[in-house]
């Protein structure tokens, strides 16, 4: 994965800069590095973190405070999707979101709508959103990608093989890495017909939706074919979306085969970060900041020295 120029980093149009300022939203730096989205679920019932942001101004100080530790994007969610997760109403996934969206793009966030709506795109781009981060990869609604074409905003397309109500039933490959590949390549094609911009387009393999562990750790050991398309001269910027992920909980079980708690799995993400940034990564997505945010440091240095020698 790597772009044009020759940086490490595949400059798309209208993406975000690598390396905004927190606080400074569609700033221009010319500092190359993986980017780092902080994530802000604002549900009852998330992975890691259900209820514990619910209430708006928790989730705003949420929202503010990773973005001052050097979060990149702010990615808002209104709906769980964690595995078994029944739908939320569209009044109350807006009722969540939107106070949270305003307050963070006005104090100057660049922030992500994780949504799988069009409604809900529609409306958080209108409040200042820049970027819509989409599940389903434009499955859910009908109407996203043409919302997301008319906004000209940067669509993460994720990896997805229907709703949560039923998350392991579909997680049945006999070749996850070309099945992913195509039906990520399917989309693709779905979204770019629907007038989505290929330089707005970043691709995510989905980690732990319809996914085993073993599903998610050769995925992640593929990104840089995940990334590449036929049709498309450009390898598509990838997003990575690890963190507390149960299969991380899973490897690090203890002697009795409990799997580690969500908040204990923070140390094995800032470890899957560093590695996600050495395979190319454009983006990690993440519970917690400074870690994260240093791990992408330090490989993107480690990373910048392997290209070196490359070359
Ligand atoms: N996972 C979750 C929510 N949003 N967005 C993208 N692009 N990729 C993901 O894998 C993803 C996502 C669920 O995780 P959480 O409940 O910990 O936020």
């Amino acid at each position: 994965m790597s772009g044009s120029d020759g940086s490490p980093w595949p400059s798309h149009a209208g993406l975000p800069a690598a390396g905004l300022a927190p606080g400074g939203a569609g700033g221009c730096l010319t500092e190359q590095r993986c980017l780092v989205m902080g994530v802000v679920n604002v549900t009852p019932d998330s992975f890691s973190d259900g209820g514990t942001w619910l209430d708006p101004d928790k989730a705003i100080a949420h929202g503010l405070e990773l973005a001052s530790q050097g979060a990149d994007i702010i990615d808002i969610g209104g709906e769980s999707t964690r595995p078994g997760a029944q739908r939320v109403p569209l009044e109350d996934e807006l009722r969540r979101v939107m106070p949270v969206v305003e307050a963070l793009a006005s104090a100057g966030s660049y922030v992500s709508i994780d949504t799988m709506r069009a409604e809900v795109a529609r409306r958080a781009l209108a409040a200042g959103a820049q970027m819509v981060n989409d599940v389903s990869g434009g499955q859910a609604d009908p109407d996203m990608a043409s919302v997301v074409a008319a906004a000209g905003a940067p669509y993460v397309v994720m990896h997805w093989r229907g709703h949560s109500a039923d998350m392991y039933g579909p997680a049945v490959y006999n070749d996850v890495v070309a099945e992913v590949h195509a039906e990520l390549g399917r989309r693709l094609d779905a979204v770019v017909a629907a007038g989505v911009d290929p330089g707005n387009i970043i691709l995510d393999p989905g980690l732990g939706f319809a996914k085993l562990p073993e599903h998610n750790w050769t995925l992640l050991a593929s990104l840089d074919h995940i990334a590449r398309h036929e049709g498309y001269e450009q390898p598509f910027p990838v997003l990575v979306a690890a963190s507390r992920k149960g299969f991380l909980g899973r490897l690090l079980a203890g002697s009795d085969g409990r799997p580690r708690s969500f908040a204990g799995s923070d140390d094995a993400t800032i470890a899957l970060s560093a590695l996600a940034v050495v395979a190319g990564a454009w983006c990690v997505r993440v519970h917690m900041v400074p870690g994260n945010l240093d791990a992408v440091r330090v490989a993107t240095r480690w990373r910048q020295e392997l290209r070196a020698g490359a070359g």
